[in-house]
């Protein structure tokens, strides 16, 4: 069953051979493969408009500046911010965690707290951590409940830990590692509750189902270009624009100043402000493309798609022998993580490959939770538009050879 039978003709490097068997790409968690569109878009700006921006008054300079203000705005539409302003490009989920840390969070004082949860990427955690050193706030945690994590996040702990003290509430829309999908709109409210400003870490769920700012009620959200079809090297911070405009710069340079004389700088406000030098032009246009690409196919459908071959893959798998399934046993993302006891999540990788099949194993950029857990890492296999269900047959295969030669049959 596909949703969009012609969608893999979309995707060039799907059709490949990896060790003489055709590619199953299986690690959209970690990168999604980008469609003819999105190439297209940056191939067309290089040979077309490659200008600088903002500062030009050529042909060239004004088209590159309309199309990147235009990514601007298409970003704004595809997450129903209230204005483009609100949209700051960045490197990606990473750089814009790190910008809201660096700007915002380097206004708290020891007393204040920042409250992450245990299931967070190392990049919605160590800039926290970083933070808190720096200022003297203390760093707590949401737990994960259940020896697998099976019942994701504890929110009954909220109630002791949503103080009025919490300044910033941080956490991940979907946990990378878990497959779990935290209720957002939730957390967002019970941080705004106690005045506390929310953080969504959105790496996993943008390119992965509707996501609506206003309708989340999110102060602060960060995601990347290249897990939703576009670049690499792009992505956004979506600031509320009363937020934005009260937050000094992280980075200052070119482009950021109204006026600068040998004493001192004044600020534009955002975007701009948050934007020194020149910005990642191409990668901005293509990554407006790759949103036209989602919404055609329809996000709900995307989320339905991707949501139920992982469904399909955790109950295809869990018949495996010593096999230990990670995150909740209902209502999961796009994505399975899973352990075998007595085989290294690498050499499930490598053998999988040998099979044409791309996974990942390892900790996940989840160092803290995988050691609360017991694990040194898991494998995970992760789910997008053009994966099949037969592929899932296929991981199942694969999987029972390499029990097999390490005799876990
Ligand atoms: N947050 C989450 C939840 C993520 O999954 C990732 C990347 C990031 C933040 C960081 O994104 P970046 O684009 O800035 O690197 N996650 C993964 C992964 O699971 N495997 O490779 C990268």
């Amino acid at each position: 069953m596909s949703s969009w039978p012609n969608v893999r003709a979309d995707f060039p490097v799907l059709h490949q051979q990896v060790n003489g068997k055709p590619l199953i790409y299986l690690d959209n968690a970690a990168t999604a493969q980008k469609p003819r569109c999105v190439i297209d878009a940056l191939v067309h700006y290089y040979e077309r408009d490659n200008s600088n921006v903002h500062r030009g008054l050529h042909a060239l300079s004004m088209r590159a500046t309309d199309a990147y203000e235009g990514a601007r705005t298409r970003l704004a539409k595809f997450i129903n911010a209230a204005e483009p302003a609100e949209i700051i490009f960045t490197r990606g989920t990473t750089e814009s965690i790190n910008l809201v840390a660096h700007s915002f969070g380097a206004r708290l004082r020891p007393g204040d707290v920042i409250l992450a949860t245990e299931m967070e990427h190392h990049s919605n955690l160590v800039p926290w951590q970083q933070i808190a050193k720096s200022t003297g706030a203390t760093l707590r945690y949401v737990p994960v409940l259940g020896v697998n994590a099976e019942g994701g996040l504890d929110l009954t702990a909220l109630d002791t830990l949503l103080t009025p003290q919490v300044k910033i509430f941080a956490f991940t829309h979907i946990s990378n590692s878990l497959g779990a999908i935290n209720p957002v709109r939730e957390l967002c409210r019970r941080a705004r509750a106690v005045g506390a400003v929310s953080v969504v870490d959105a790496a996993q769920s943008i390119g992965h189902g509707p996501f609506d700012v206003r309708e989340i009620g999110a102060d602060f959200v960060a995601f990347s270009g290249h897990k939703m079809c576009g670049p690499t090297g792009i992505g956004v911070l979506y600031g509320r624009s009363e937020l934005l405009n009260t937050l000094g710069p992280d980075e200052t340079g070119g482009g950021m100043v109204s006026s600068v004389d040998f004493e001192g700088a004044r600020w534009k406000p955002a975007p701009e402000r948050f934007e020194a030098g020149t910005p990642n032009i191409a990668d901005a246009i293509a990554l407006a493309k790759a949103c036209d690409y989602l919404d055609g196919l329809d996000r709900a459908e995307i989320a339905r798609h991707d949501n139920h071959l992982a469904g399909l893959a955790y109950e295809k798998l869990s018949v495996l022998p010593g096999i230990r399934l990670l995150g909740p046993t209902g209502a999961r993302s796009g994505l399975v993580s899973f352990s075998f006891a007595d085989v290294h999540a690498h050499d499930i990788v490598t053998f999988a490959d040998e099979d044409g099949i791309a996974l990942r194993g390892g900790h996940h950029c989840n160092q803290p939770l995988m050691r609360k857990l017991g694990l040194t890492g898991t494998t995970r296999a992760s789910f997008y538009v053009y994966n099949r269900e037969e592929e899932i047959d296929a991981l199942v295969a694969s999987m029972r050879r390499i029990l097999k030669f390490f005799g876990a049959t």
